[in-house]
């Protein structure tokens, strides 16, 4: 069976889960003064009317950026704990009920990439493959800015609606880093919103940009990373191969830039489906090729300047 048609089969069961919240059960209030209703844990048979739809919104970003602070901060104690299938890692998710829509939050774990050099890194990437929740939320440290968006540059190639939010805002003010987050949001072509998470701030309006993000069109703005010109020609020889012979699940790109980089398991998924290996062969020789480039680093993912 092809990957890509176990996704239906994957959303269904994540969406049975969220019609039998109950009602909302306590109203929170944030600092920034919106109201915040923890929805109660999805136990099956519990009363009230059944939601009308469920929103759900991934919150990802690199180690300790503080994404179980926002994650906690919002869901209060109305959390569901277990692991991720055929995992040792946590996977934690709640529910919200925000305005009119309720909302379901999985706490992803920490990644710097998405490549599958850990299992955190391969569980992020196959949720995103193949459950894609309706919008992520990657936290990104506004002391650590730049390390962090390299994750970004990443979840910018997945066909995902992504909304930036820079926390630890009270961190940078001390160090007096200085951010201008409406040049960041234009360079990006991304919604982003600041946020202290430790003091409660800017939790609201996060919540409604995401909301927003997930309902609204898809964002035709997002500045997404382009390869070195030098990579341009292999990527495109390695799309063309790839085109057709893989699950559609994969962003084609995405996945030749990971095939570029010689990752090993996405080597082994795109030999597999190439009916020709043909794939392997071009990877071999890009690979190769790349070795002798100038500036060649392992792994680099590099945006233009
Ligand atoms: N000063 C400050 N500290 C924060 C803020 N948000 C989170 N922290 C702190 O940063 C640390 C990491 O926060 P977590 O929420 O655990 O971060 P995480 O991204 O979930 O971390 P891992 O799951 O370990 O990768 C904790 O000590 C938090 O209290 C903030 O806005 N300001
Ligand atoms: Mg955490």
């Amino acid at each position: 069976m092809k990957l890509s048609a176990l996704r239906p089969a994957f959303r269904g069961s994540w969406r049975s889960l969220a019609s039998v919240i109950p009602a909302a059960t306590k109203v929170r209030i944030l600092d920034d003064g919106a109201h915040l209703h923890g929805s109660g844990a999805p136990a099956a048979g519990v009363g009230g009317p059944p939601p009308v739809h469920t929103i759900c919104i991934a919150i990802a970003g690199q180690p300790n950026v503080g994404r179980s602070t926002v994650f906690n901060s919002l869901t209060g104690l109305d959390q569901h704990v277990g692991n991720w299938p055929g995992k040792t890692v946590e996977k934690k998710s709640g529910f919200v009920r925000f305005g009119q829509a309720t909302l379901e939050l999985v706490d992803l774990p920490g990644t710097y990439s998405l490549s599958a050099h850990s299992a955190e890194e391969e569980i992020v990437r196959d949720y995103l493959l193949f459950e894609p929740p309706e919008a992520v939320v990657v936290v990104v440290g506004a002391a650590t800015l730049e390390r962090n968006l390299y994750l970004v540059a990443e979840l910018l190639a997945f066909n995902v609606p992504l909304v930036v939010a820079v926390n630890m805002m009270d961190v940078a003010a001390r160090e007096g880093v200085e951010l201008d987050l409406q040049s960041l949001q234009t360079a990006l072509g991304l919604p982003v919103k600041a946020l202290t998470a430790a003091r409660n701030e800017g939790l609201a309006a996060l919540l409604a940009c995401a909301v927003a993000t997930a309902r609204g069109p898809r964002a035709t703005t997002a500045a997404r990373p382009t390869p070195r010109p030098e990579h341009r020609p292999i990527i495109c020889n390695l799309m063309q191969l790839l085109d057709g012979n893989i699950p559609s699940a994969y962003p084609l790109e995405w996945l030749a830039t990971k095939l570029l980089e010689g990752d090993p398991r996405l080597t082994q998924m795109a030999r597999a489906k190439s009916p020709t290996a043909r794939v392997g062969r071009t990877r071999a020789r890009a690979s190769r090729a790349r070795r002798c480039l100038p500036g060649y680093r392992r792994g680099a993912l590099r945006l233009d300047p």
